[in-house]
């Protein structure tokens, strides 16, 4: 359907390694986009604050899906409280349900 592969860390789905992290950490995630696009990145099973945008520290409100600007980096954080296998992604569905998929348990 597209000429292009979405990736995270290098990977794309299912053929991913999946983020394991255990339960209580404070999980720390950077986006970084090279590209002109801007995805909105959703993590499921956990509320994500942004802490930084471009190297610079952010408060952000609780959310679960953040937008990615072109050539920016994004840091969330989140704890780790809700054992389960949850997909982290790309919010865009063409995006999402063919390539950039990784989860955690
Ligand atoms: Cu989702």
């Amino acid at each position: 359907m597209f000429d292009y592969v979405w990736t995270l860390n290098g990977q794309s789905w299912p053929e991913i390694t999946p983020l394991i992290v255990e339960r209580g950490q404070r999980v720390e995630i950077t986006f970084i986009d090279r590209t002109a696009m801007s995805p909105p990145m959703h993590l499921h099973g956990y509320l994500l604050q942004v802490t930084a945008i471009d190297n610079k520290p952010f408060e952000g409100a609780l959310r679960d899906t953040v937008l990615v600007m072109p050539n920016a980096s994004v840091a969330i954080q989140f704890d780790a409280d809700n054992p389960g296998v949850w997909p982290l992604h790309c919010h865009i569905l063409p995006f999402g349900s063919e390539n950039v998929q990784s989860r955690q348990i």
